[in-house]
C-alpha cells in the first residue's frame, strides 16, 4: 500500500491493494491512462510507463476478449531486467462501460473501466431528445457506477430549467446537473460529486461539450475541442479515450461519441431506468402481461389516466425489443457454434474410424 501512495488519488484503495495478486519487488499497480494497438500508457506507482502484454494476458485475452486491458483499468505491471513492461492481469473490474462489437457479432467491447460515476452529456441547444438520453443513462446504469446527466450550454439558454425537469423526470433516481464552461455554472457541482478519489466518465454524442468540460475541469486545454458544423451537429471524429488526472484528485475519462451503442447487461439498466413502469407491471392481472391489450393492464391504465406518459411507454417497448434482438443475435451464434463443434466431432470420429480399420 505504502509505495501506492502516488495512485491515491487515481482512486486506489484498501480494496484494490487487497485485490492485487502478487507480491514481487519487479510488480507493481497501475491505471491504464490510454491503449493504443496492445501498447498501454499506464500511471504506475512509480510513475507513467509504457507496457505491452505479458504472455499469461495475451493468453486470457485469446479465451475472452474482454479482457484486454482498456480506459481505467487497474493492472499489474511487471519490471523486466532490459527496461521492458509489460502488464500481467487485469485486476477484477468494479463497473464497465460497454458495448457490443459492430457487425452482427454479440462480442463485448468494454469502452471503460472502473468508473465511479458515468455522466450522460447533452447540450441544451439543441434541446435534447429524450429517448435517446433514456437510451444512454439505461447504459450508464447498466455500467453499475453512479448515473448522472448533464445538461450543456446553460448559457445558450434562457431558462434551462424546465427542460431539466423533464429529464429529471425521464432518468429517477439520476443526478441531473445543468452547466456551462462559459459561466462555470454547475462545475463546482460537477466536482463534488467526483471527489477527490473518484472516477467520471462522460457518454455523449460529439458536439455535446465533452471535451469542453474535461478542459474546464483541468484547468487547461488538454483535449482538442471541435467547431460546431453550421446545423448545430458536431463532426465525428474518433478521439482515443483518456484518463485525465484532476488537480486536487480523481480522474475524468472521456469516452467517443457512442454512436450504435448496443445494449449488452442492460437488463438491470432497464429496470432502474424504467423503475416507474417495472412497478406498475407488477399490478398487471397477468404476470406475463406484455401491456398492449391484456385486460387488467396496471401500465395501460397509467397512460390512460394521464400518470404515465405515452412516449415514456414507447421508448420503454424500444429498448426492449432491441435487447430481445441482441440475446437472439448472441444465442445464433452459440448456435452456429455448437453446429461447427459437432460437425467437427463427426468428422473427427470418421477419421478414428478409418484409421482403425486401415
Ligand atoms: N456556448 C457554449 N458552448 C460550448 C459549451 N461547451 C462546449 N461548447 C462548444 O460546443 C462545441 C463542441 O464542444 P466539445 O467540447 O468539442 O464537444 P465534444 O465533442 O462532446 O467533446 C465547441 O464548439 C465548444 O466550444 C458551453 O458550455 N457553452
Ligand atoms: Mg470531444
Ligand atoms: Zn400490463
Amino acid at each position: 500500500m505504502k509505495q501506492a501512495r502516488s495512485l491515491l488519488p487515481l482512486g486506489w484503495d484498501e480494496e484494490w491493494a487487497e485485490a492485487f495478486p502478487v507480491d514481487a519487488p519487479d510488480a507493481e499497480p497501475g491505471r491504464v491512462v490510454r491503449v493504443d494497438r496492445g501498447l498501454c500508457t499506464v500511471h504506475a506507482a512509480s510513475g507513467v510507463v509504457r507496457a505491452t502484454y505479458g504472455g499469461i494476458l495475451l493468453e486470457s485475452i485469446a479465451e475472452d476478449p474482454s479482457s484486454t486491458p482498456c480506459t481505467g483499468d487497474w493492472v499489474v505491471v511487471r519490471h523486466w531486467p532490459d527496461d521492458v513492461r509489460t502488464i500481467e492481469a487485469v485486476l477484477p473490474r468494479r463497473t464497465s462501460v460497454t458495448r457490443a462489437e459492430v457487425t452482427g457479432s454479440s462480442r463485448v467491447q468494454v469502452l471503460a473501466a472502473n468508473l465511479d460515476v458515468v455522466a450522460v452529456v447533452a447540450a441544451l441547444v439543441p434541446e435534447p431528445v429524450i429517448g435517446k438520453l433514456e437510451r444512454l443513462v439505461a447504459l450508464a446504469w447498466s455500467s453499475r457506477a453512479r448515473p448522472a446527466v448533464l445538461l450543456t450550454k446553460t448559457d445558450l439558454v434562457n431558462d434551462a430549467r424546465e427542460i431539466a425537469e423533464d429529464v429529471a423526470a425521464a432518468a429517477p433516481g439520476t443526478d441531473v446537473i445543468c452547466c456551462s464552461v462559459v459561466t462555470g455554472q454547475g462545475l463546482d457541482e460537477l466536482r463534488a460529486l467526483i471527489g477527490p478519489q473518484g472516477t467520471l466518465g462522460l457518454l455523449g454524442p460529439s458536439g455535446a461539450g465533452k471535451s469542453s468540460l474535461v478542459n474546464a475541469l483541468v484547468g487547461a486545454d488538454t483535449l482538442p475541442t471541435r467547431e460546431i458544423r453550421a446545423d448545430g451537429r458536431g463532426r465525428h471524429t474518433s478521439v482515443a479515450r483518456e484518463l485525465v488526472m484532476l488537480p486536487g484528485g480523481g480522474a475524468i475519462v472521456d469516452t467517443p461519441g457512442l454512436r450504435g451503442v448496443g445494449l449488452i447487461d442492460a437488463e438491470q439498466g432497464l429496470a432502474s431506468t424504467f423503475g416507474d413502469i417495472e412497478e406498475l407491471a407488477g399490478a398487471c392481472r397477468f404476470n406475463d402481461c406484455s401491456h398492449t391489450t391484456e385486460p387488467g393492464c396496471a401500465v395501460l391504465a397509467a397512460v390512460e389516466e394521464g400518470t404515465l406518459p405515452v412516449r415514456r411507454l414507447e421508448s420503454w417497448r424500444k429498448l426492449r425489443r432491441e435487447m430481445a434482438r441482441m440475446a437472439a443475435r448472441t444465442d445464433a451464434r452459440l448456435r452456429r457454434e455448437q453446429t461447427r463443434l459437432s460437425k467437427q466431432r463427426t468428422k473427427d470420429a470418421r477419421q478414428e474410424r478409418r484409421r482403425r480399420t486401415e
